[in-house]
């Protein structure tokens, strides 16, 4: 099987790269900077039509999506059991979570777009950070709902869906405090754990989008 990943470190392609770690498969790692737009070379907007991370080729499939390489992943290597198949008892719950994974990350990256990419302080709206860090907080006591005092999200154990939430709270201490989710704090401790997900962080890279360790609402907003 020959694959090949087009990567951006600390980005949503950190949870492809984790995800072939725990499935034991190999990969050519292509390393993209947002802050370059290597992205946008064409014959990477022939993999990725919206120029964005991830991407991947897999004997000569390509896909975007981190969502859906995943469940493909999970799908064409199902004795690992990372996936939760049609018919069975949590396919709701687990298509519920790799979904809501993405609401979460879009708040995310709205909140990156106004702390981290945009330059001129005139086009940065205190009010709108103000908003989208108060959604970001609802998603981060939502997920902490939904673990409650199981290990992972889904009774059946770690999967799929634990990659797709759990690389979010990466990301999320920037604008949230995760102290205040303990049961959250405890599982991402539990995550890191994995040897799956060690390997995955050595070949990730460095980061390049936050100069800070948390970036508060503005003073005002
Ligand atoms: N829903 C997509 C989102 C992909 C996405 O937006 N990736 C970001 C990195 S986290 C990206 O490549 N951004 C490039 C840009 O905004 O120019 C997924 O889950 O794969």
């Amino acid at each position: 099987m020959s694959i090949r990943l087009h990567h951006v470190p600390f980005s949503r392609s950190f949870r492809v790269l984790w995800m072939l770690e725990e499935l034991g498969l190999e990969a050519e790692i292509i390393a993209h900077s947002i802050r370059k737009g290597t992205m946008r070379a064409p014959e990477v907007r022939a993999i990725s039509p919206a120029a964005r991370a991830p991407a991947i080729e897999i004997d000569g499939l390509t896909m975007i999506e981190s969502g859906a390489i995943l469940e493909y992943l999970a799908e064409t290597h199902p004795e690992a059991g990372l996936g939760v198949a049609a018919g069975a008892p949590d396919r709701a719950k687990y298509l519920q979570l790799m979904h809501f994974a993405e609401t979460q990350a879009g708040l995310i990256e709205h909140l990156n777009m106004q702390h981290v990419f945009l330059r001129d302080p005139a086009l940065i709206s205190p009010t709108v950070i103000k908003l989208n860090t108060k959604r970001l907080q609802v998603t981060m006591a939502a997920l902490e709902g939904m673990l409650g005092d199981h290990e992972f999200l889904l009774p059946t154990g770690f999967g799929a869906a634990d990659i797709m939430m759990g690389f979010n709270l990466y990301s999320a201490p920037y604008y949230v405090t995760l102290s205040e989710y303990p049961k959250l704090e405890a599982y991402r401790a539990r995550l890191e754990a994995r040897p799956a997900y060690q390997a995955a962080r050595a070949k990730d890279g460095a980061q390049e989008f936050y100069t800070q360790d948390f970036y508060p609402i503005p003073e005002g907003a």
